[in-house]
């Protein structure tokens, strides 16, 4: 018996995203199976856990920040000034809430989905890596590449995706989020260790 009813989750993420996130949350679903299956994850878990972490993205923001106000939920600055950023953090809450997840793996995964963290646990970096190559992505730089390292070296290919992110963000005039400026300099140094 499995502890999640996954049908019953597809169901009412189809009423809730748009069609593009309902196909990029199906193509984040089975990247993250396909990872623990290279890694060695409860592949329940991760599944659950990639079909969940969009779950907030097409709330206005205006509902995301009231969202979290109302449930004493830290916005920090970068939030308020992109609050986009916020549908990970609420994504949690409405794992937890609306879709009866209590496991703090795949709640974790889903809150760090977007900026990453330091220490993150295997579920969040399979979470993190599978929303960037997901088979619907392609307008990333060197994606074929990064499939391919995601599934030989998980680290090198976090590092390489926050990599790219900050690059990314830094050309569009974007703002980094401290979170995400953390968890590159996190990989970075994990890199430098490695290669030492
Ligand atoms: O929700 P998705 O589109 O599937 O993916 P996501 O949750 O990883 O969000 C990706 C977007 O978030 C992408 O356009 C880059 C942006 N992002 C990531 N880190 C930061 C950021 N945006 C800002 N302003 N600051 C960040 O540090
Ligand atoms: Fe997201
Ligand atoms: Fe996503």
């Amino acid at each position: 018996m499995s502890e999640y009813h996954m049908k019953k989750m597809q169901h009412k993420l189809k009423k809730n995203l748009d069609e593009n996130r309902y196909e990029h949350t199906m193509g984040v679903r089975y990247t993250c199976a396909a990872l623990a299956m290279r890694y060695q994850y409860d592949l329940e878990k991760a599944q659950v856990a990639g079909l969940l972490h969009d779950c907030a993205k097409c709330i206005p923001d205006k509902q995301k920040i009231r969202l979290c106000r109302k449930n004493h939920i830290e916005i920090t600055q970068a939030e308020l000034d992109s609050p986009y950023l916020l549908h990970a953090k609420a994504g949690a809450y409405i794992a937890r809430e609306d879709y009866g997840v209590e496991d703090e793996e795949i709640l974790s995964a889903i809150a760090c989905h977007t900026t990453g963290k330091a220490e993150m646990t295997l579920l969040d970096k399979i979470v993190y890596i599978a929303d960037y190559i997901e088979p619907h992505r392609n307008t990333a730089p060197c994606l074929n590449e990064i499939r391919m390292l995601a599934f030989e070296d998980i680290d090198k290919a976090m590092y390489t995706i926050l990599k790219n992110t900050l690059d990314y963000l830094a050309e569009k005039g974007k703002a980094i989020d401290p979170m995400t400026q953390v968890s590159f300099e996190y990989f970075s140094k994990l890199m430098k260790e490695k290669e030492g």
